[in-house]
């Protein structure tokens, strides 16, 4: 029973923000999907981080429960209990009262400013119940809430205990709200990384995540003394390192700044930006303070070793970052985010200071360090020649486009111009190209049959991937031009098709010519995926034809065990496809081709931070096949296929 102080002037307010956050979730925590679900996780475990960088907590534990709820535990001080304004303790306030604060700040960095650190009560709002254990001044202090409203009496306007305990430390569990979120599994794997990628910005801090809900439950525990520099590690596990990773530090006006960058033998750049060790997905001000100051350094240095003569131009900050991963972190006391999705930091301190301890910083290491130095200019020497050689070849292609794509190779385009009604495939093989070419809806969908393994973007320079036959192919016919570190053409309002479909053998070669094209795509196209235009056809490997009856396709070996299993008595006939050059045109269009029948998988990019895969990064999700699509969904007009 809700006890009288439900009815004071504070539940009142109480009850208004929890009924604001539960009529729109997705103003406090981005969505309701699985990204806004997983985001409570986040909300929580940041709180605890904040007790860490306060320096009273080493080590926080996260699980994920069997009945579906998580719960977060820290060895911090305890949240405050005692009593706050009218009778409520201080903790109460803090999971019931939207952008609970000021009083209660929790010292100088706080994780909240961004998206994040909207607040437990947040979480609470969005939960069936939320349960809290406190550990502090001796006692074991307890409060529930179901949906974000306390079910627990107070007894004399404090916490009731549930026992006396030596330590400190705070336990919050909570159920996330079926009423409000789309899914209600957390994602393993998102969390994980996620809290992975915390413990490598907070070396001093130890993340322990169970998963309860198997049958062999997981434990993995995070503590990375490396810090910054084991993250780059992590990140450039299978590249071909040319330094070893470098670390500058230091502190000016409050602010603390830590770089840490290594050079590999690649021909991209990738520079992360945090704040108070919240990721910048947009980059800002700590970032171009980091790229400015670096470039300066490098090119004095170009200069002084006479890399770059006189009459030559400085390396442009592009060509000095060229094989570059970089960690920029900051710790702000007072972090500002521009924009809606306030992905990108915007105090201008954060430049300033950056740019000040990189020059002053930068300079102590490579004074000392010529080998790595030399490295270094190397790379950006490279990259100049490079940028040369491509920008004849961008203008040979520029010119080419204006040419009508029918023309170029051996596409066969739809006859449809509306691009959201229009489909390509790119299909391996000129046989399977064939028999695609005549099974296809010609009016809208074009096929662009490609020979054999295509460049693999990753290990080659821009020069050659855009000297590459196939890929110019495809960059003409896509229409939307290409982006890459020295330049971006790509502009996606240009695509002529609304799906770029993939279509290789459902076997070993198929999946690398699968991963080289997505590869290609996810450097020179990215918004392509980004966007959801880009998706593998799916091709079955079995068609059974039971001696009664109508074929069926299979698209696995599940399938087909499921199949035997069901169909023990009857007999049926079994055929397998070693490849799309197997199958008549007609097969063709019934399994891969017609919108009502195929399988395709939409490719989307997933967490790139802690992948140094590109196959990790990029997942994809089913799209199953129109006509049980619109069954299924019958009642849900607003779904789109
Ligand atoms: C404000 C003051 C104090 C602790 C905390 C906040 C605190 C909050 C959270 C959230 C999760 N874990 C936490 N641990 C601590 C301490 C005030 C004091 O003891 O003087």
């Amino acid at each position: 029973m809700a006890s009288q102080e439900t009815y004071t002037g504070q539940s009142i307010r109480v009850l208004e923000g929890l009924e604001a956050v539960r009529q729109r979730p997705g103003m406090y925590i981005g969505s309701t999907s699985r990204k806004g679900l997983n985001h409570l996780v986040f909300e929580i475990v940041d709180n605890s981080v904040d007790e860490h960088l306060a320096g009273y907590c080493d080590r926080i534990c996260v699980t994920l429960e069997k009945d579906g709820s998580c719960t977060v535990s820290d060895n911090g001080r305890g949240v405050p209990v005692d009593m706050h304004e009218k009778g409520v303790p201080a903790a109460r306030l803090v999971y019931t009262t939207l952008h609970a604060g000021g009083k209660f700040d929790n010292d100088v960095y706080k994780t909240s400013g961004g998206l994040h650190g909207v607040g437990s009560s947040v979480v609470n709002a969005l939960s069936v119940w939320m349960d809290v254990k406190i550990c502090r001044g001796g006692y074991i202090h307890h409060d529930h809430y179901v949906r974000g409203v306390p079910d627990i009496a107070l007894v004399n306007g404090l916490l009731p205990t549930l026992g006396r305990t030596k330590e400190t430390g705070t336990t919050v569990a909570f159920l996330p709200d079926p009423e409000i979120f789309e899914v209600t599994r957390f994602s393993a794997t998102e969390v994980r990384s996620r809290l992975h990628e915390t413990a490598y910005l907070n070396p001093g801090l130890t993340i322990v995540f169970r998963d309860e809900r198997k049958d062999e439950p997981v434990e993995v525990t995070y503590h990375e003394p490396e810090g910054l520099v084991g993250y780059l590690r992590e990140m450039n596990k299978s590249s071909e390192h040319l330094t070893e990773p470098i670390l500058l530090e230091g502190r000016e006006e409050g602010i603390e700044v830590q770089v840490a960058l290594q050079y590999v033998n690649e021909f991209h750049e990738n520079v992360l930006g945090y704040c108070n060790n919240i990721y910048n997905a947009d980059g800002g001000t700590h970032i171009t303070g980091f790229k400015t100051a670096f470039t300066q350094v490098m090119n004095g240095y170009a200069r002084e070793l006479g890399v770059l003569k006189e009459k030559d131009a400085n390396f442009t900050g592009a060509e000095i970052r060229n094989g570059m991963t970089a960690v920029v972190s900051v710790k702000h006391p007072d972090p500002r985010f521009e924009g809606q999705t306030k992905t990108k930091l915007d105090n201008p301190d954060a430049s300033r200071v950056v740019a000040k301890v990189v020059s002053e910083v930068a300079p102590r290491f490579f004074d000392r360090n010529i080998d790595t130095l030399q490295k270094v200019l190397a790379s950006a020497e490279k990259a100049a020649k490079i940028r040369k050689a491509e920008e004849k070849v961008r203008t040979n292609l520029l010119t080419k486009q204006k040419f009508s794509f029918d023309t170029n190779g051996k596409l066969a385009n739809c006859i449809c111009k509306d691009p959201s009604k229009c489909e390509i495939f790119i299909v391996e093989g000129d046989s399977a190209g064939g028999s695609a070419k005549t099974a296809r809806d010609r009016n809208t969908q074009a096929i662009l049959p490609i020979r054999g393994k295509i460049l693999n973007v990753e290990k080659a320079s821009i020069d050659k991937v855009l000297a590459n036959a196939e890929i110019k192919t495809m960059i003409t016919a896509f229409g939307c031009g290409f982006s890459e570190g020295y330049g971006n053409d790509f502009d996606i309002s240009k695509l002529r098709y609304d799906k770029i479909i993939i279509m290789a053998d459902a076997d070993v070669d198929g999946a690398h010519i699968g991963t080289l094209l997505l590869t290609l795509f996810y450097r020179y196209m990215p918004e392509l995926i980004g966007e959801g235009h880009v998706y593998v056809a799916m091709p079955p490997l079995y068609k059974v034809v039971p001696q009664k009856g109508e074929g069926v396709y299979l698209y696995d070996d599940k399938a087909l065990e499921r199949y035997r299993r069901e169909h023990k008595t009857q007999k049926f006939t079994l055929q397998r496809y070693k490849g799309l050059g197997e199958m008549d045109p007609q097969q063709l269009w019934e399994t891969t081709l017609d919108p009502a029948t195929r399988r395709l998988r939409r490719i989307e990019i997933g967490d790139a931070r802690l992948s140094s895969d590109i196959t990790e990064v990029l997942m994809g999700t089913e799209v199953p096949p129109r006509r049980e699509f619109i069954y299924e969904h019958a009642r849900d007009a607003e779904l789109d296929v």
